[in-house]
């Protein structure tokens, strides 16, 4: 298994409910590094570059309005399979589909409102990780 890096943002839903501290405490122990983290209000621009593949869908508009209604921390986290571990751990997207256990699981109800977003293949956290963290990461 490769080592990998992925994007994760806690959406403005979970920074306004206070369980940041929740989520990369998770992240933490499951045995995952902290490479890169920040606490800030995205730009539209930013938003819907982000949402790109969601550009022609009808909820769109909502989406990007959610996601820079507040602040976001968004985070690069680094290890063994973290792409797909940390989807597992984040649960499904669907409220009615994601386990106890799970983040959303444990604190979402809805399906715009779900607290976290993770980086669902290796290309997408490459594209997402240049996108939020432009700067580079901390070595
Ligand atoms: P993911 O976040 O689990 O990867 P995606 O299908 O990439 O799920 O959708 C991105 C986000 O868009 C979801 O997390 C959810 O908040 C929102 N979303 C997805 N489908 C709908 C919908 O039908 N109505 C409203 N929001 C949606």
């Amino acid at each position: 298994m490769a080592i990998e890096k992925t994007f994760l943002m806690v959406k403005p839903d979970g920074v306004e409910r206070q369980v940041v501290g929740d989520i990369v405490d998770r992240f933490e122990r499951r045995g995952f590094e902290l490479r890169g983290a920040k606490l800030m209000v995205a730009s539209r621009e930013l938003a819907e570059a982000h949402y790109a593949e969601h550009a022609e869908r009808p909820f769109f508009g909502e989406l990007v309005d959610f996601i820079t209604s507040g602040p976001v921390f968004g985070m690069v986290w680094e290890g063994e399979n973290v792409i797909q571990l940390a989807r597992i751990m984040m649960g499904a997207t669907k409220p009615e589909d994601s386990n106890p256990g799970t983040i959303r699981g444990d604190y979402a109800v809805t399906l715009s409102h779900n607290v976290i977003h993770g980086s669902d293949s290796l290309a997408s956290a490459e594209r997402e990780i240049g996108l939020w963290f432009p700067e580079g990461l901390a070595e």
